[in-house]
């Protein structure tokens, strides 16, 4: 399908953007990259609100689409962009391959909703948390650990997570894992099939170049502590106030 207008992409550099980013560059679907400030806390902005109400990134906007179409959570973008641009190569077409087509989606929900949180928490209690609180630190490295298990099983008989082809599972999986660096204790002794994915998937032109990018972008501006005030607009969100 032709693309006559850019999408518009809202974000900053973070694992749930990068797997869009991973997408559009994959199809080669022209974009816009919208950079949020998210510690100044533009997520929470009446204009970004009526693209995702959520306040989360990343979120787009198709204006291809009649009256255009605002898409939230990176799951759901994944899948609508593997459906309306992607020609069943990144998502199968379930009318064709109903089969594979859950497939996909089953590992695509599976990150979306034990992998991302799992390693999210972590990091937040790891990294953001002002105490280190033993409980949860252990309750999520295990979780983590058990749900890295899961992968490496799975990854022992095929390249990719489901099967040979790459998709868009594999998008939103490796947004995360490639992160596991930062956890030393998670070693490619341990989980070698594991690692040798992370390389394949890295090696694929459209991830290297998203990649690459966030990694020179952090070293020019490496990640600063949180000031109080970010502190606040980050991780003090209740519900409550105007403010969300
Ligand atoms: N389930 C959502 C999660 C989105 C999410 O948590 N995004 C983070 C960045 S990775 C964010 O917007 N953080 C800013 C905030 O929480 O205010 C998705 O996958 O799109």
């Amino acid at each position: 399908m032709s693309i006559a207008k850019k999408i518009e992409l809202y974000g900053a550099s973070t694992p749930n953007v990068h797997k869009v980013l991973f997408a559009l560059e994959e199809l080669n679907i022209p974009y816009n990259f919208n950079v949020l400030n998210l510690r100044n806390g533009d997520q929470f902005s009446e204009e970004f609100k009526k693209i995702n109400p959520n306040s989360k990134v990343p979120a787009i906007f198709d204006p291809n689409v009649e009256g255009g179409l605002a898409v939230f959570e990176s799951g759901n973008i994944l899948q609508y962009l593997a459906t309306r641009y992607g020609n069943g190569k990144y998502l199968p077409n379930p009318t064709t391959d109903i089969k594979g087509n859950t497939q996909v989606l089953g590992w695509l929900y599976w990150q979306m909703s034990g992998l991302g949180p799992t390693q999210g928490n972590l990091n937040h209690f790891n990294k953001y948390a002002p105490e280190k609180i033993e409980y949860a630190l252990k309750r999520y490295s295990n979780e983590l650990s058990r749900l890295l298990h899961v992968l490496e099983k799975e990854l022992k008989d095929h390249t990719f997570i489901v099967g040979d082809q790459y998709t868009i599972a594999d998008m939103a999986i490796y947004g995360w894992i490639r992160y596991l660096y930062m956890y030393p204790e998670y070693s490619s002794q341990e989980f070698p099939n594991l690692f040798k994915y992370m390389d394949r998937v890295r090696s694929i032109p459209s991830v290297n170049k998203v990649v690459t990018e966030a990694e020179e972008d952090l070293k020019k501006d490496p990640q600063k502590p949180f000031t109080d005030e970010e502190r606040k607009i980050m991780f003090g969100q209740n519900g409550k106030s105007n403010q969300n």
